[in-house]
């Protein structure tokens, strides 16, 4: 079975650990413990296509007092799930910041990375970053840094209640492989 490193980033308190938790069946927790250094889990995933990888999930720490620790992380990565917090707009805005540390640390060529908006469960009670602002995040993304060859995926996810949990990380197994596959079909073109 192929076998893949994938990253859970964004600034700290977004949501990673607690959808790699909810993803696994491990159940959601409220209170907020923050993350020392990384943590990781492997799991099988079907693709779209019904071939099946298998996918170590980090997530990583995402306070600003690890930052120095994190490049060590990113080694041997093939692919990243970017959250933002959808109730603190900064996060938002600093997806920009967390795929440029991507891009400098884990060593590919090219880039499969997810956006997620988490916590949409709190839609109802609090201002939130829209729907609308982080498909335009996503696209302005795709834009500047993939030049239009790529369009970055978007999903709205709740660790909390499970909304699209799966979605997202079929969504992230699907890119990362189709990514990789691409571009061993290029090499293959360029080099005969
Ligand atoms: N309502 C709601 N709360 C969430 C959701 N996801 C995470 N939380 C809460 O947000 C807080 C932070 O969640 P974590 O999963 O620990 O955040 P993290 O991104 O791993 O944070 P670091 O490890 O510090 O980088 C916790 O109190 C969670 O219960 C969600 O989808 N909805
Ligand atoms: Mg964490």
């Amino acid at each position: 079975m192929r076998m893949f490193k994938v990253l859970l980033c964004g600034d700290g308190g977004v949501g990673k650990t607690s959808l790699r938790r909810t993803y696994l069946g491990r159940g959601f927790e409220k209170d907020y413990i923050a993350t020392i250094g990384a943590d990781f889990a492997t799991t099988d995933i079907e693709l779209t296509n019904g071939q099946k990888c298998s996918f170590t999930i980090w997530d990583i720490a995402g306070q600003q007092i690890f930052e120095h620790i994190r490049p060590t992380f990113y080694s041997g990565a093939s692919g990243a799930c970017i959250l933002y917090d959808v109730t603190r707009p900064k996060t938002h805005k600093n997806v920009h910041n967390w795929l440029l540390e991507f891009m400098l640390f884990c060593n590919l060529e090219f880039f499969p990375v997810v956006i997620l908006a988490n916590k949409i469960d709190l839609r109802k009670e609090l201002f939130t970053v829209s729907t609308l602002e982080g498909e335009e995040l996503a696209k302005g993304i795709s834009m500047k840094y993939y030049k239009g060859n790529w369009t970055v995926p978007f999903v709205e996810t709740s660790a909390k209640t499970g909304d699209n949990v799966k979605r997202a990380f079929k969504t992230l197994a699907d890119s990362v492989v189709e990514l990789q596959d691409e571009f061993a079909a290029q090499r293959a073109i360029s080099s005969n």
